[in-house]
């Protein structure tokens, strides 16, 4: 029987030996990373990267301070304080293999709805050279069928009136970036983590319109002064289950309140643009290239718009998670297809990479029985995802004359998705998605107008114009409404 050891850093030297614990000096680190959004991803990735680096030495200057802005982060915030920063980040092999280690590159954590002042403090601290962010789609606040900034959020009101209580990311990075100007210290750099396409621009724009609107000689110094490299981040990190926490309890007595799980495929692209320095990440696989679009475009049209394609599908079917879905040939042969006939043919050129190679690496990954991705995960926040994941391949295919067959019965099955709220056994979806009421009361028209759902023009644009996706799309969601079984229409 395991003695039960509680995660905090008196313990470390206590845990079962199966479980790697940091070996560098964390006493000696400073937060030279600011990250915003500690979910799961940025502890599977950048940190995880982060805490390889501080391994091998020579790393101490980039610790990192983690920031949660919304009232939701208190729990996270919570657990790490308690936990002195540490986490236990569990690696599932698709063989069954697991391991387990914990993770030392977070040291600090503040709230920005709580204390914004610390926030904005620690973002203009002399220490910090780079804010990186994990927000999520929708936390870029950008109107997706124009992609300019929303300036109707009424937090974004409100910090524009009061740029000393900042609400949103915009508030905050300008608050420290003009604290930082009046203090003579360099600028950081904002490096986006998000799955955006360009994401280090369109943070640059969106920082940029919002800067102009409350301070024209600030967004000017802005423009000159602060880099913003775009990225591609890459590593599938499910929900964690009460089923992961009782898992290192059983296995190793260790108490971690929020471990992290994650599948053993990592990769991080990004741009070398730092304004104030940046840590060798080369050193731990990450790749610094000189143009990242073209990853960022085939990651998200192939893998997060292929995650979609079988979620939404898999959803109103009634498998609960991914790897479920790709036991299901049809699944399979339908993911294939889409990336095939519709995905690949719209991507742009690039040398050295083997898509073929990639996409059956994609389909292992997601079949990896042991990483149990729900659907309910994927499906989420749709409205901030499949514009550019999935409706941006259908506008491509349009203009080229390519197949939208596939992409648009998945837009279909997400109209029937948003209305019914069931699959097909009657049991109710759990759905997670900031415009679900709008999505709701767009969808339910459906039965009299079969359009109505598509004629939400910040989700579709001008695709209500373009009569061969409108009549196939009319003929798709007919028969999704008409016919409970979406396996016969996948076919
Ligand atoms: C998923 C991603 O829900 C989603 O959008 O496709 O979270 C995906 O797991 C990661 O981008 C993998 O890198």
């Amino acid at each position: 029987m395991n003695k039960e050891i509680i995660l905090n850093k008196e313990n470390l030297a206590a845990i079962n030996k199966q479980v790697s614990i940091p070996t560098f000096d964390r006493e000696s680190l400073k937060s030279g990373i600011v990250h915003v959004g500690v979910g799961g991803f940025h502890r599977a990735h950048q940190s995880y990267y982060t805490h390889l680096l501080q391994e091998k030495g020579d790393a101490a200057a980039w610790g990192i301070c983690g920031i949660g802005l919304r009232k939701g982060d208190q729990k996270i915030h919570d657990v790490l304080q308690k936990q002195d920063g540490l986490y236990t980040l569990i690696v599932k092999h698709p063989d069954g293999k697991i391991e387990s280690q914990v993770i030392g590159s977070i040291i600090d954590f503040k709230l920005g709805h709580d204390t914004p002042d610390l926030v904005i403090d620690q973002m203009a601290h002399p220490d910090t050279k780079i804010v990186s962010l994990t927000i999520t789609e929708g936390g870029y606040n950008f109107n997706s069928s124009t992609g300019e900034f929303d300036f109707e959020n009424a937090d974004v009101q409100y910090e524009l009136q009061h740029p000393k209580s900042p609400r949103t990311i915009y508030g905050f990075l300008t608050a420290a970036i003009k604290k930082r100007r009046e203090l003579g210290l360099p600028a950081f750099t904002v490096m986006s983590c998000d799955n955006i396409q360009h994401n280090g621009d369109v943070i640059r724009e969106m920082l940029l319109a919002f800067a102009t609107k409350q301070d024209k000689e600030l967004a000017a110094y802005i423009e000159k002064e602060v880099s913003f490299p775009n990225s591609m981040v890459d590593r599938i990190t499910p929900v964690t289950t009460k089923a992961d926490i009782d898992y290192l309890e059983s296995t190793y007595g260790l108490k971690d309140e929020w471990p992290v799980t994650c599948e053993p495929f990592i990769q991080w692209v990004i741009e070398d643009n730092f304004s104030n320095g940046r840590p060798e990440f080369e050193k731990v696989g990450v790749q610094f290239v000189p143009d990242v679009k073209p990853y960022e475009k085939m990651k998200l049209r192939l893998l997060n718009a292929g995650h979609s394609v079988l979620g939404i599908l898999g959803a109103i079917h009634g498998h609960p998670t991914i790897n479920a879905c790709m036991e299901d040939d049809l699944f399979v042969f339908y993911l294939r297809a889409f990336m095939d006939e519709e995905a690949t043919p719209v991507l742009d050129q690039l040398e050295g990479i083997d898509l073929t190679a990639y996409k059956d690496s994609l389909q292992e990954r997601f079949a990896n029985p042991n990483i149990k991705d729900s659907v309910s995960r994927i499906c989420s926040e749709s409205s901030a995802k499949l514009p550019k994941f999935l409706i941006a391949t259908i506008q491509d295919n349009l203009a080229n004359g390519g197949s939208i067959k596939y992409a648009t019965l998945v837009i279909a099955a997400w109209c029937y998705y948003s209305d019914k709220g069931i699959d097909k056994n009657g049991n109710p979806i759990e759905i997670i998605d900031a415009m679900q009421e709008q999505l709701n009361e767009a969808a339910s028209k459906t039965k009299t107008d079969p359009l109505a759902f598509i004629r939400q023009e910040s989700l579709f644009g001008n695709l209500i114009n373009e009569e061969k996706f409108t009549s196939l799309y009319s003929n798709l969601v007919q028969k999704v409404y008409a016919n409970q079984d979406i396996k016969k229409i996948m076919k």
